[in-house]
C-alpha cells in the first residue's frame, strides 16, 4: 500500500506551508506551553515533507502541537480500501477454542473496559522517500483481548492466532508450479508470465491479515478497540472495531476486525509472508546469508518536528517512540550532542513501560545564520541508541521496512 501512497502523491497538503508561519507553540503540557503566544512563529524546514492526498494523511511535523493527535490528524494507511460495516457486523472467534463467539459492538462494550495512550507507526515511515509523517498517538478505548481469548477456551494445540479485517483486495501469486496452481484449477489458470512462457500470474481476493503467536495475543496490553479520542472509532482507523497491540508496528494493529482465528500453524498470509517483510543481506564474513523477518516490534526512534522562534531565541522540538525513551540527544550540524529536554507522559502500566511517544524541547540559543541541519537520537532504558543511518544492522537491510534510523532535517537561518 505504500506503493500506492508513492504513486498517488502529487499533492501538497492545502499549501499549507505557507500558512505555517502563525503556528503556536503548545508543546508538552504546561511547562512548554505558551498559549496564545503571537510571537512564536515557525522557522519552516528547508527539506520540504510532501503529502499524501486523502484519503491517506500523514502527520504534519511542522503543525505538530498537542500530545494527543486529533483523529482527523492521524496518519491513515490502508492497503485495499475502507470497507463500510453496519449494525450487523459482528466479530468470530474460530477455529482451535472450545466455544467458537460471535460477538456484537454491544457484547464487547459490555465487558471489561480499558483506556490506553498508545502511539502508532507504520514501519514504512522514513522508509520511502516523502513518507515521513507516519507516526501518531491517541488514546484508545476498548476490551482486553486475552480474557476474550480464555472466555472462548483456547485449545491445546493452538499456537497462533490470526485477525482478520473485512477489507481484501486482489493479490497477485507468481505461479510457482506445484505450490500455486492447485489440482482442483485448470493449469492455464491466471494471467500469463510474459516472462516465463507457460507460467502463470493466479490473482486471488485476499483478506487483510496479520497473526501473532498465543503468547503474543494473550499480552495483557493488547485492546479490542471500539473507541479512539473519546470518540467512535473513525471508519478511516478500523471502525467498528480493531486491534491495538502496544509496542507493535501499525500493520500489526488490524482495522474492521472480522474474525479471530486461533490455529495451530505458522499464518504465511500477504502481511506475515510476502508484504511487510525485512529482508537483510548482512555483510559480515566470507558468505552472504540473506535473512527475512516479518514487521513485528516497533525500534527505538526519534525525529525533529519543527524549529520555532520567539524574537532571537529558536527552540527545537520533537518526538520520541519506539521503546520507553530515557533521553533524547540533538546534533547541529556536525557539533556535540547535547540533552534535550524530555517530557515524559502516558501510562505506565508495567513501571517504565510506557506505549505513548515523549516529545523533547531545546532551546538554541543565537544559531548562526545559513543552513543548519539538525539530527536526534534516542536512548531507551536498556542502553540502546537509535542507530546513524550507516549503522550496519540497518544499511543491510534491501527493504524499506522498519527504518529508525537517526534523522536530519535543515532550517535556513537569516
Ligand atoms: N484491516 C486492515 N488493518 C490495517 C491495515 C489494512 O490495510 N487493513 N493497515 C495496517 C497498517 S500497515 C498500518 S501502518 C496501520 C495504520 O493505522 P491507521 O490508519 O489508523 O493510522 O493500520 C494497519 N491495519
Ligand atoms: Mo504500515
Amino acid at each position: 500500500m505504500v506503493n500506492h501512497v508513492m504513486s498517488r502523491r502529487s499533492l501538497l497538503k492545502g499549501g499549507g506551508a505557507a500558512l505555517a508561519g502563525l503556528s503556536t507553540v503548545h508543546v508538552a503540557g504546561p511547562a512548554y506551553a505558551f498559549p496564545g503566544d503571537r510571537d512564536e512563529v515557525l522557522v519552516p524546514w528547508v527539506d520540504r515533507q510532501l503529502f499524501t492526498p486523502p484519503p491517506f494523511t500523514q502527520l504534519d511535523w511542522e503543525q505538530l502541537d498537542d500530545w494527543v493527535t486529533a483523529n482527523d490528524d492521524f496518519f491513515v494507511v490502508f492497503h485495499y480500501d475502507i470497507p463500510k460495516l453496519d449494525a450487523s457486523w459482528r466479530l468470530g472467534i474460530t477455529g482451535l477454542v472450545a466455544r467458537a463467539q460471535s460477538l456484537s459492538l454491544a457484547d464487547l462494550a459490555a465487558r471489561q473496559r480499558r483506556e490506553q495512550t498508545v502511539t502508532l507507526e507504520c514501519s514504512g515511515d522514513h522508509g520511502f522517500p516523502d513518507f515521513t509523517g507516519a507516526v501518531s498517538n491517541a488514546r484508545w478505548a476498548g476490551t482486553p483481548l486475552a480474557p476474550l481469548l480464555h472466555a472462548a477456551g483456547l485449545d491445546r494445540k493452538a499456537t497462533e492466532v490470526v485477525f482478520y479485517g473485512a477489507d481484501s483486495g486482489p493479490v497477485m501469486i507468481r505461479d510457482n508450479p506445484g505450490v500455486v496452481r492447485p489440482p482442483s484449477r485448470p493449469p492455464d489458470t491466471g494471467t500469463p508470465d510474459p516472462a516465463n512462457p507457460g507460467r502463470f500470474f493466479l490473482t486471488i481476493n485476499e483478506q487483510f491479515s496479520r497473526s501473532m503467536s498465543v503468547e503474543e495475543a494473550l499480552d495483557p496490553d493488547n485492546l479490542l478497540a471500539f473507541e479512539m479520542n473519546g470518540a467512535p472509532l473513525p471508519p478511516a482507523h478500523g471502525s467498528p472495531l480493531r486491534l491495538i497491540a502496544p509496542g507493535w508496528y501499525g500493520v500489526a494493529n488490524v482495522k474492521w476486525l472480522t474474525r479471530i482465528d486461533v490455529v495451530d500453524q505458522r499464518h504465511a498470509g500477504r502481511f506475515m509472508a510476502r508484504d511487510y517483510v525485512t529482508i537483510r543481506e548482512p555483510k559480515a564474513g566470507a558468505q552472504t546469508v540473506w535473512t527475512f523477518s516479518n514487521v513485528s516490534h516497533m525500534r527505538l526512534k526519534s525525529a525533529p518536528a519543527k524549529v520555532t522562534r520567539r524574537r532571537d531565541r529558536y527552540t527545537i522540538m520533537g518526538a520520541a517512540w519506539g521503546a520507553p525513551v530515557s533521553r533524547v540527544e540533538v546534533k547541529i550540524d556536525e557539533g556535540p550532542w547535547i540533552e534535550a529536554d524530555l517530557d515524559r507522559q502516558g501510562d505506565r502500566r508495567h513501571g517504565r513501560e510506557t506505549f505513548a511517544w515523549s516529545f523533547w524541547t531545546l532551546p538554541w540559543r543565537r544559531p548562526a545564520s545559513g543552513k543548519r541541519s539538525i539530527t536526534s537520537r534516542a536512548f531507551d532504558y536498556e542502553g540502546n541508541i537509535q542507530p546513524p543511518p550507516e549503522d550496519p544492522y540497518l544499511s543491510s537491510r534491501v527493504t524499506y521496512w522498519e527504518n529508525n534510523g537517526q534523522i536530519t532535517r535543515s532550517v535556513l537561518i537569516p
